[in-house]
């Protein structure tokens, strides 16, 4: 596909102009959903991740309902890791049988060989892209090593993940080696799911922003810096987002991303102001804002467009993941409304 016809999702991520603001949402396929809930009723969890074309129908599920510019592979961020030998169980979060705390725990975990180990992952890939209409760009994912090691050294979900934090103070070296091998996996995990038809990469750091900022700059930053590196020559875009990362924002205007998420707590104007005219942004209407009355919701969209300025290189975006008791006709709501305003003030 040559520059003039990309899909307006990945021109925005270039931070190039594009007719309107491209919208999707984090956790678009998922249990606001009756169709989502319909195939839940039928499937664990599991087998959903592990079956191509269940997995491909519910990522498409939400293309078929909003006008997204967008889909986002329907899996975990756990997904590559139990490719990795971990045993993982999702109750509804990951919960890990036998948490990560030694040397010897860490020499069990092998190099991730994607096409032997989460082959169903590329193929549910290569399936959403034969289906997708051009114009919507498919995105492929993947955890930070920080947030994955959270879950893998606590065990389980947890609101402060005190055990995976103290870890890292008392176990630095095994720390550091944990999140190398993380990186390396995650590295070849993206790549393949690049070369399989995704045409953006996003690293969640759900967890990053538990760090103090010396913290995050050096343990959770330098396993990023090296995915990232090892995805550039892809030339695919790619996104980076650390959930309540406002003051770690600096840090993040190091990496060599193309678009930083940014959660609802703070203005896309001085995240702009912080990252500089190479990174895009995507974001940030909070989640909550989907239960106000549909002309509230209308306001607080065009709230963050404004917010996000005319200069391109805006995807917008709820802050963080979709609530499962939103009523899907709120989300049709604000998609429409973020074309049609976005449009509007082009125009202007
Ligand atoms: O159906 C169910 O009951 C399972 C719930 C569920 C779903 C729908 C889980 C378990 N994972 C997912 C899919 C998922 N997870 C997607 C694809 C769907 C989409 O976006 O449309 C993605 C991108 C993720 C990524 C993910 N998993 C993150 C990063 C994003 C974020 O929200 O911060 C994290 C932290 C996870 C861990 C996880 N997996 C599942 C749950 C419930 C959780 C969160 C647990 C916790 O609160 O710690």
């Amino acid at each position: 596909m040559d520059a003039q016809t990309l899909p307006p999702i990945i021109a925005a991520m270039r931070g190039q102009p594009t007719p309107h603001t491209p919208v999707w949402v984090m956790r678009q396929a998922g249990r606001y959903l009756p169709e989502y809930r319909a195939v839940r009723a039928k499937t664990d969890f599991l087998t959903l991740t592990r079956t191509a074309e269940l997995a491909a129908e519910v990522t498409l599920q939400p293309i078929r309902r909003f006008a997204l510019d967008a889909a986002i592979l329907f899996s975990d961020i756990m997904t590559p890791v139990e490719g990795m030998g971990v045993e993982i169980a999702f109750n509804p979060g990951p919960v890990i049988a036998k948490p990560i705390r030694t040397a010897a725990d860490i020499a069990q975990l092998r190099d991730l060989v994607p096409e032997r180990d989460v082959p169903f992952v590329m193929e549910s890939v290569r399936q959403v892209r034969a289906e997708l209409p051009k114009h919507v760009g498919l995105i492929g994912f993947a955890g930070a090593p920080f947030t994955l090691f959270c879950y893998l050294v606590s065990g389980k979900p947890s609101k402060e993940f005190g055990t995976a934090r103290s870890f890292v103070q008392a176990e630095p070296q095994l720390t550091a080696q944990v999140l190398d091998k993380l990186a390396d996996a995650m590295i070849v995990y993206l790549a393949a799911q690049a070369q399989a038809g995704a045409q953006a990469l996003m690293i969640f750091d759900s967890w990053g922003g538990l760090l103090g900022r010396d913290a995050f700059r050096e343990i959770a930053l330098p396993p990023v810096r090296k995915i990232v590196a090892g995805l550039k020559h892809l030339g695919v875009p790619i996104v980076y987002f650390c959930n309540n990362g406002w003051t770690l924002l600096d840090h993040v205007a190091t990496l060599d991303i193309d678009v930083a998420g940014l959660d609802w707590r703070g203005s896309i104007k001085t995240a702009r102001q912080i990252l500089g005219p190479k990174i895009a942004v995507q974001g940030n209407l909070d989640p909550a804002a989907l239960f106000a009355a549909p002309d509230v919701l209308k306001s607080r969209v065009a709230a963050v467009i404004d917010d996000a300025g005319p200069a391109p290189g805006h995807i917008f975006n709820l802050g963080h993941g979709i609530w499962p008791e939103t009523d899907p006709d709120q989300v049709g709501r604000l998609v429409d409304h973020v074309h049609e305003y976005s449009i509007k003030r082009r125009s202007a």
